[in-house]
C-alpha cells in the first residue's frame, strides 16, 4: 500500500544493481521526491513484491498514482515526460536520447566482464570485445566533454539522463581500472570523478557499502589483495 502519495520506485541490491541505481538516479539526482522500496534480487522475499510491482519480475520498477513502468529506459523516459521542467534530456536532447540507447542495448562484453561490485577491488583480464567496449566509452566521453565543456561539467554539459545511464561505469571503473591494465585518460577520468562525487553517487554507494549480501553471478575477477 502505498501511504505517502509519493511515487514509488522498486530497486535490488545496491551493491550489484545498475538498472535499479540507474531508475534511482533519475529520480534522486534530479531531486524528484519518491519512495523507495528495496527488494533482495533473486530471494523469495521479493516475489511477492515484484509481483504487485513489476510484470518482468525485474527491477526497476516504478508506481504512482495512475501510472506503472518497468524498465530503466521506459522509467527515464516517462519521468523526463512527466516531470518537464527538470529537463533531463539536457540541452542537447538528439545525443542524450542516442547515448541512453546506445547504454541500454550495449556495451554487452563491458557488462558481462566488468559487474557493478561497488565494494570490491579486482584484477580482471578484459576481452578484446571488452576492451572495445572501454574504447567506445571513452570516445564518448572524449568527444563530448571537449565538446561541452563550457557549458558545464556532466557529459553534455548540464545534468542529463546521459549521466545517468553511464553513471554505473563510474562504479565499475573504480572497482577494475587500476588492478586490470585499464588505462582512462585525463579528460575520461576527471567526468568519472565528477560522477563519482555527486551527492546522489555518494549516497547510493554509502548505501551499498552497508549491504552484505553476495551475488555469485557478479562476482568477477580475482581480490586485489590476492594478486
Ligand atoms: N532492461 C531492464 C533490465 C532489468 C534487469 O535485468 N534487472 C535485473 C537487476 S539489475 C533483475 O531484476 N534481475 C532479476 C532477475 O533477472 O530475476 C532495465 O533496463 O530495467
Amino acid at each position: 500500500m502505498n501511504l505517502s502519495n509519493k511515487p514509488q520506485l522498486v530497486i535490488g541490491n545496491k551493491n550489484y544493481s545498475t538498472w535499479s541505481l540507474r531508475a534511482w538516479l533519475a529520480l534522486h539526482a534530479f531531486g524528484i521526491e519518491f519512495e523507495e522500496i528495496q527488494i533482495e534480487l533473486f530471494s523469495d522475499s521479493a516475489k511477492p513484491i515484484l509481483q504487485q510491482y513489476s510484470p518482468t519480475g525485474k527491477v526497476p520498477a516504478y508506481k504512482d498514482a495512475n501510472s506503472m513502468v518497468w524498465d530503466s529506459l521506459a522509467i527515464a523516459g516517462f519521468l523526463a515526460n512527466k516531470f518537464k521542467d527538470k529537463n533531463m534530456w539536457g540541452n542537447h536532447p538528439d545525443i542524450c536520447h542516442s547515448l541512453v540507447a546506445e547504454m541500454h542495448s550495449g556495451f554487452l562484453a563491458l557488462r558481462n566482464e566488468m559487474p557493478m561490485n561497488i565494494r570490491a577491488k579486482r584484477q580482471i583480464m578484459p576481452s578484446q570485445a571488452c576492451l572495445n567496449d572501454i574504447n567506445r566509452v571513452e570516445q564518448i566521453f572524449n568527444k563530448y566533454r571537449k565538446e561541452f565543456v563550457n557549458e558545464g561539467d556532466y557529459l553534455l554539459g548540464s545534468l542529463s539522463l546521459a549521466d545517468v545511464f553511464f553513471a554505473p561505469l563510474a562504479f565499475r571503473f573504480k572497482t577494475y581500472n587500476h588492478y586490470s591494465d585499464i588505462q582512462l585518460n585525463q579528460i575520461s577520468q576527471t567526468y568519472i570523478n565528477t560522477l563519482l562525487t555527486h551527492p546522489s553517487m555518494q549516497l547510493w554507494q554509502q548505501q551499498a557499502l552497508t549491504e552484505t549480501s553476495v551475488i555469485k553471478h557478479d562476482e568477477t575477477g580475482m581480490d586485489v589483495q590476492n594478486v
